[in-house]
């Protein structure tokens, strides 16, 4: 398992998607814990990937084909995570998407799909979403929460936004607004009064349950 986990890693680091596909097929068929593939695995090789570059080790290409390999290995465990057996209790309605400018939707792809296994309806706006679509897509559909991911430092205050829209509308009692992605962190929800943040998709399914629930 520990060399499975290592050649997940390798695969997105060295943006080979064929071999990142051949070992999410692995995954599945030695019925592997797909948490632990996809966080100790692929995540872990993605985020690797982002450290070399930023210390100026990879360039973009290298950054775009290690994306690309995650993405192939996530679309064939994401359908598995999604059928994990969870009740489906239909938990709340949560809008999710990334922030306008912003094209990063790895992450929030990994959590839309770990809420909808465990119980919430999603509407999964994609990335690139502008501050009204957010607020119309909730509105419209009575989302109970609004689920913004943000992996620029340049697009956090699109978060801010959103929330600044809600209140305009007088929605902000009604729809609950949470926030995640590398730059961001508790203290910056708690500064655009956010109510919560979550570092990961599994912290983000508890802290939907947290914010819709209570
Ligand atoms: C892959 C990647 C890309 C891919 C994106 C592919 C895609 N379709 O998503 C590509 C190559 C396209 C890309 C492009 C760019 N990138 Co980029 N990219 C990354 C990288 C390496 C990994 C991101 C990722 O997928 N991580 C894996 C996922 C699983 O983790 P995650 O996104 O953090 O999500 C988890 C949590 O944060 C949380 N979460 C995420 N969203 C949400 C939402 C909610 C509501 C909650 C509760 C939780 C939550 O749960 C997730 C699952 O556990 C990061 C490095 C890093 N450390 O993040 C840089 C990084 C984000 N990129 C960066 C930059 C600068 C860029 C570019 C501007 C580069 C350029 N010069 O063109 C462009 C931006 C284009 C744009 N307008 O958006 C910088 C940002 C720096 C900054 N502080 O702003 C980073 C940090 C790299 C670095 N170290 O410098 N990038």
């Amino acid at each position: 398992m520990i060399e499975h986990l290592k050649k997940c890693a390798q695969a997105v680091l060295e943006g080979d998607d064929r071999q990142a596909e051949k070992l999410a097929r692995l995954t599945l068929d030695k019925d592997y814990p797909l948490l632990e593939v996809i966080d100790k695995g692929f995540v872990k090789g993605i985020r690797e990937v982002g450290r070399l570059w930023e210390e100026g080790t990879l360039f973009l290409p290298e950054l775009v084909m290690g994306a690309e390999a995650m993405k192939k290995a996530m679309a064939i465990l994401q359908p598995a995570l999604e059928s994990g057996g969870h009740e489906q209790t239909k938990a709340g309605l949560v809008v999710i998407g990334t922030i306008e400018g912003d094209i990063h939707d790895i992450g929030k792809t990994l959590v839309a799909t770990m809420l909808s296994a465990n119980g919430f309806g999603i509407l999964d706006l994609g990335a690139d979403v502008p501050v009204q679509r957010f607020v119309d897509e909730a509105e419209g559909k009575k989302a109970d929460c609004i689920a913004i991911s943000a992996l620029l430092t340049t697009t956090m205050p699109g978060q801010k936004k959103v929330i600044e829209e809600l209140d305009r509308r007088s929605l902000r009692d009604r729809i609950k607004v949470i926030v995640g992605g590398a730059p961001c962190d508790e203290k910056w929800a708690l500064d655009i009064g956010a109510d919560g943040y979550a570092g990961d998709a599994v912290a983000a399914v508890a802290l939907a349950g947290r914010v819709i629930g209570g």
